[in-house]
């Protein structure tokens, strides 16, 4: 079982108007210190922020209580004059958790009305989280022939791609930063993985190192995958064979 938490700032978009239209700079600081202590705070409990859109951050959330949420609430509501709110959702799969957060808060289902927290939770194992961390072999090497623009421009095709492609299989796709892609799933079998490696080299002739770590919770099982991945480096240097998916389970 994989839980979610989606955060969202509320009341933003009108907001946003009232700042006048010498705002955008002041909206990308907004945003990204509050991405700075969402993380911050999640990951000291060993969860996991994924930046999605900038306004809506999700959050890999397994094994953390109603009651850490609210000390995050009032933690934030101490730092930014702005409110934002927190659904919890649970599934079997990350798009089901996120589809059952998604359902929540459209039937208002409140956890703590107070620290504006909604979802929805059921009892029982919190289970295991898959994170496959992928990156493109050699972006050095590509970006000695193409423009650094022309980079950024391939690199979103390489998400899109990505997100779609993994999509179909339940899992979220989300870019770190670089020519790094983390996706988070619950069991994406390596034949399937393989799969998109292969599309991925006939489409742009690019290969993606992979590296996937299972832990119980998302940080554990992000360390795990980077470890993976970092493995599948140092192989690499060493020019022992192309290995191309790594996996490690806590
Ligand atoms: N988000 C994230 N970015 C990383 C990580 N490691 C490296 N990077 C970024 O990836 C870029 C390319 O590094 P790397 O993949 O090692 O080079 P390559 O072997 O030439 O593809 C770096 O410049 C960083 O921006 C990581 O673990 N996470
Ligand atoms: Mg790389």
């Amino acid at each position: 079982m994989i839980q979610l938490t989606i955060l969202k700032i509320t009341g933003y978009g009108p907001w946003t108007l009232t700042l006048g239209s010498d705002r955008e700079h002041r909206l990308q600081i907004l945003q990204s210190s509050l991405y700075q202590e969402i993380q911050n705070l999640f990951s000291e409990r060993n969860c996991l922020a994924f930046p999605n859109r900038f306004d809506e951050i999700f959050v890999i959330t397994n094994g953390l209580a109603v009651r850490d949420h609210v000390e995050i609430q009032e933690k934030i509501s101490k730092l930014f004059d702005l409110g934002i709110s927190l659904t919890i959702g649970q599934g079997n799969t990350p798009f089901e958790a996120n589809l059952n957060a998604d359902n929540a808060r459209r039937m208002n289902l409140v956890l703590d009305k107070e620290h504006n927290i909604f979802g929805q939770l059921k009892n029982g194992d919190d289970g295991l989280v898959q994170i496959i961390h992928m990156d493109v072999d050699g972006s050095t090497s590509i970006s000695a022939t193409k423009s650094p623009y022309e980079v950024s421009s391939l690199i979103l095709k390489l998400y899109s791609d990505m997100s779609e492609f993994f999509l179909k299989n339940n899992s979220l796709t989300f870019f770190m930063g670089g020519d790094n892609f983390m996706i988070v799933s619950s069991s994406v079998e390596h034949e399937i993985i393989c799969k998109f490696l292969e599309l991925i080299k006939e489409r742009y002739g690019i290969s993606f190192n992979c590296g996937i770590g299972t832990a119980k919770t998302a940080r554990d099982a992000a360390n795990l995958a980077t470890k993976s991945l970092d493995k599948i480096r140092e192989i690499r240097d060493y020019g022992k064979n192309e290995q191309r998916i790594l996996e490690l389970t806590c």
